[in-house]
């Protein structure tokens, strides 16, 4: 007889997430369930607000600085990016790179992945593009490109390392660095801490547009586990809490309110909050700390003229 072979299947996951996460005394949902289809175009979107700095000030440290970087990578790299959203900064990377062997961008959504791949397959005729469908955050196996390569670099911008939480971005270091060979370098950017107003406004925007992203995981819920919240009774928060060096996004219960999800209710008070994000501001002289736990130390960094952002080049001790 053959074995029963229990598959979670996404949806499961997402439901047991969420149920555990408004189990809890403070309530949660992980920040990675707000990447929905809906939920990335908002992304791209907040990318494009007035008060959101992050991006355009990366990208602008790209582009001022390519050679610079390229230089830092050295030639015949393996360049390996966690997440393939940034195709605009990966192309800077790629057009400044002496011969880079192959590219191999990580990614959770298959779709996106293999349409970036697609793209760049043409842009980069002599360049491999080897896309690997994954959760970054756990194991995976590399594609062995044809070509020897000389070293191998990882690509994390976006500060996305801001959205874990310190114990979790440690992890993610240790397994980083255990991916990298001898010669290999990790490329980071990570948005630098400011004053709070600037932080408060890139996360609070006129337009409501991080409003709608937040809130848009409810919208999720109500749609693929058949939940029932009304969305009119919640509102989004981002508060900078200075102590933390870190932005709390949340979810604020405008009432006192009963919520019903799978077969199970949920109850708010007025004001309860679920808690969706964190994002960590950090200082080049914090993170070189912070990642030197893991082996890495800081050979480069670039940065803009108001210190917001910081690119970082780290390599293994
Ligand atoms: C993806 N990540 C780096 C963004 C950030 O700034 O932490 C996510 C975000 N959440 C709301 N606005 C932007």
């Amino acid at each position: 007889m053959n074995p029963t072979i229990e598959t979670v299947t996404p949806t499961d996951q997402f439901l047991h997430d969420v149920v555990k996460g408004l189990s809890g005394a403070q309530k949660t949902l992980p920040c990675k369930y707000l990447y929905d289809e809906c939920g990335s175009q908002l992304f791209d979107k907040i990318c494009e607000t007035d008060e959101y700095y992050p991006t355009r000030t990366e990208l602008g440290i790209m582009q001022r600085n390519a050679k610079s970087i390229a230089d830092q990578i050295g030639s015949g790299v393996m360049l390996v990016e966690y997440g393939s959203g940034s195709s605009t900064k990966t192309r800077i990377l790629l057009d400044a790179l002496d011969t880079p062997v192959a590219y191999v961008p990580v990614d959770i959504s298959e779709e996106h992945l293999l349409k970036t791949a697609d793209d760049l397959r043409s842009a980069y005729p002599d360049t491999e593009i080897l896309p690997v469908v994954a959760d970054f955050t756990k194991p995976f196996t590399l594609s062995q490109s044809e070509q020897p390569c000389f070293h191998v670099a990882l690509y994390f911008p976006g500060s996305t390392i801001g959205n874990f939480t310190p114990e979790e971005a440690g992890e993610l270091l240790k397994f980083m660095s255990s991916t990298l060979g001898e010669k290999g370098g990790l490329l980071i950017g990570i948005d630098l801490q400011k004053e709070a107003s600037i932080i408060e406004a890139a996360y609070n925007d006129q337009a409501g547009i991080t409003a709608e992203f937040n809130l848009n995981l409810l919208t999720r819920i109500n749609s693929e586990l058949d939940g029932n919240f009304d969305i009119a009774q919640f509102k989004h928060r981002a508060i900078y809490n200075p102590s933390e060096h870190r932005i709390e996004i949340s979810i604020v219960s405008l009432r006192d309110q009963q919520v019903r999800l799978d077969d199970q209710e949920f109850h708010f008070r007025t004001g309860e909050s679920i808690l969706t994000e964190y994002s960590h501001k950090y200082t080049i002289e914090g993170f070189t700390q912070f990642a030197s736990q893991f082996g890495f130390a800081l050979h480069h960094h670039w940065t803009d003229n108001r210190n917001y952002f910081g690119l970082l080049h780290l390599v293994l001790d």
